[in-house]
């Protein structure tokens, strides 16, 4: 991560890395969204859910771990994964998240000797190009550092009352949009003809896990181990042993311990 990257980061509660993807793995992971969306049967089982298949080049990509790794800190999670096939007329939703949530463990946002300590962070992977008019996601630029509540009047995203701090961001497909989840944001409206295709992944400390992972098993279970390792448990000592045991990833490579179980009943 560059320091004008750092700057940019910290300055406007997110970043865009242009086009960190090869185009063979952007059209690889469009088709296979195209098929999880409209035709999950012509996918092996284990392909018919992100991370799986031609998705799971995202997980640990190393354009995107490096800025994780001086974002959230060195021992990172995957907590949530999602695609989207967004159609003219569908959106996620309105302005949501920002405020002072700072003292907040999973969402907070804080520097401290020179380090971003990021909550939860969340990677958007555009698939497709992305202009500022097509409607991908929008932010308040600063509201992941606000110390009040988002102000009513902040809020709106309708053309004439949109506040001067609403951001969006252009880029070819292939490109990645990192944003702490204490920043406000919103999923507008899409108005392009053709769809967004996107993966969003949610990463945080190794320590903390907000999402119950809905990742089904067979997805989990057949990716490659060195992938499996984000989504180990979320603890960082064992003190049943002394010394401790500290769940580092070449712990988690020399066991046979399974992911974080995804088959448990709510
Ligand atoms: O769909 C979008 O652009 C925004 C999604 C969102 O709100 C989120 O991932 O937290
Ligand atoms: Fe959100």
């Amino acid at each position: 991560m560059t320091d004008e990257e750092k700057f940019r980061f910290d300055l406007s509660g997110f970043l865009v890395r242009p086009a960190i993807l090869e185009r063979d793995e952007v059209d690889a992971i469009v088709e296979q969204i195209e098929r999880i969306h409209h035709n999950p049967d012509a996918l092996p089982p284990e392909h018919r859910a992100v991370p799986g298949g031609p998705a799971s080049v995202l997980i640990d990509h190393p354009k995107v771990l490096d800025v994780l790794h001086e974002i959230i800190g060195p021992d990172v999670r995957m907590e949530n994964c999602f695609s989207v096939w967004r159609e003219k007329g569908q959106e996620h939703g309105g302005l949501h998240g920002g405020g002072p949530q700072q003292g907040d463990p999973i969402f907070g946002y804080r520097v401290n000797n020179g380090r971003i300590h990021a909550g939860m962070v969340r990677v958007v992977f555009e698939l497709t190009d992305v202009t500022k008019k097509d409607g991908a996601t929008h932010f308040i630029a600063g509201s992941h550092k606000s110390n009040f509540p988002m102000h009513p009047d902040h809020m709106s995203l309708e053309e004439d009352k949109r506040s001067p701090f609403l951001m969006t961001y252009e880029c070819p497909a292939g490109s990645a949009i990192f944003f702490t989840e204490n920043l406000c944001h919103a999923g507008p409206v899409w108005q392009r003809d053709t769809p967004r295709v996107a993966v969003l992944n949610a990463y945080a400390h190794l320590a903390t896990h907000w999402h119950r992972l809905r990742i089904p098993p067979e997805v989990l279970s057949a990716l490659p181990r060195e992938k499996q390792v984000y989504f180990r448990e979320p603890w960082v000592a064992d003190f049943r042993t002394s010394p401790a045991t500290i769940n580092t990833i070449e712990r988690f490579l020399n066991n046979d311990e399974p992911p974080v179980n995804t088959d448990t009943k709510p």
